[in-house]
């Protein structure tokens, strides 16, 4: 996707937990034991040289950034988080969930401390009104499909009609297709997803929320993406994530992709 203009709220302010709808107010969807929010602190983007890292209670951090979780009901976006913050995969009956959620998870990032506060949506369309309050102080997006879903992949256009409508002209969007463990399930080609991909100027990969594949490589990618922007070291080469994404990515070892 091609996104020109100069960046609205970025840096001091960008956004924080006041200029939020509150999230509080939203039952957890598991009772809280694993998308219970952590405590908001504000997430400005910016790293101060030679100061000691902020402290959020337990967490120190240099940078913070927003990530937002959006795709259809269903495609992994919960479990793609769980997976990424605790390591685990939530197996057993599907619970959809309520509104929006976060979690954070701090990186570090070529040894910057970076702090991604990760939001959760609903994917039912019911909570979608909910949900366009929040993309506005999104940096980066992960959109979701679900490779065993064709559905959920025909819908990927009107979320990034919507992404351009309700987000920032310079948030960071990520495709992924989710899944790929369910080798014999699969309707997406990744081929499919590498196509519609670049046709939005989007970097693409293929992820399994059940056995970890790419799923720290997602986040950290939007983590460096994020720190490079944010930070301007004299002489460092510009990061280029398409190429980063190109060279880490991992396949799923399927022959069916
Ligand atoms: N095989 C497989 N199943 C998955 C994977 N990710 C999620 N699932 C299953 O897909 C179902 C939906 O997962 P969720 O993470 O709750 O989906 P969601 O996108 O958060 O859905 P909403 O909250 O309704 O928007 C659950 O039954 C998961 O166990 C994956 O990578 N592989
Ligand atoms: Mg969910």
């Amino acid at each position: 996707m091609s996104r020109k203009k100069s960046q609205k709220s970025r840096g001091s302010g960008g956004s924080s937990s006041s200029s939020s709808p509150a999230a509080s107010s939203l039952p957890p969807k598991d009772g809280g034991k694993s998308c219970s929010p952590d405590s908001q602190v504000p997430l400005d983007g910016v790293v101060v040289p030679g100061r000691p890292s902020l402290s959020n209670s337990a967490e120190f951090y240099d940078l913070a950034f927003k990530v937002m979780l959006v795709g259809d009901s269903g495609v992994g976006k919960t479990c793609l988080l769980v997976r990424f913050k605790d390591g685990a995969f939530l197996a057993g009956s599907f619970i959809s969930t309520v509104g929006i959620d976060f979690r954070n998870k701090v990186l570090n990032v070529d040894g910057v401390k970076v702090k991604l506060q990760i939001w959760d949506t609903a994917g039912q369309e019911r909570f979608r009104s909910v949900t366009h309050a929040y993309y506005r102080d999104a940096h980066a997006l992960l959109l979701l499909y679900d490779v065993t879903n064709k559905t959920s992949f025909d819908n990927i256009k009107a979320w990034l009609t919507e992404i351009h409508e309700y987000a920032q002209q310079d948030v960071v969007v990520m495709l992924l297709g989710n899944k790929v463990d369910s080798a014999h399930e699969r309707v997406v080609k990744k081929e499919e997803g590498e196509k519609l991909a670049k046709e939005y100027g989007v970097p693409f990969m293929e992820t399994s929320a059940k056995t970890g594949l790419n799923v720290d490589l997602a986040f950290m990618a939007i983590g460096k993406e994020l720190k490079h922007r944010s930070m301007k070291i004299p002489n460092e080469p510009k990061f280029k994530l398409h190429e980063y994404v190109k060279k880490e990515v991992k396949g799923s070892g399927c022959c069916k992709s």
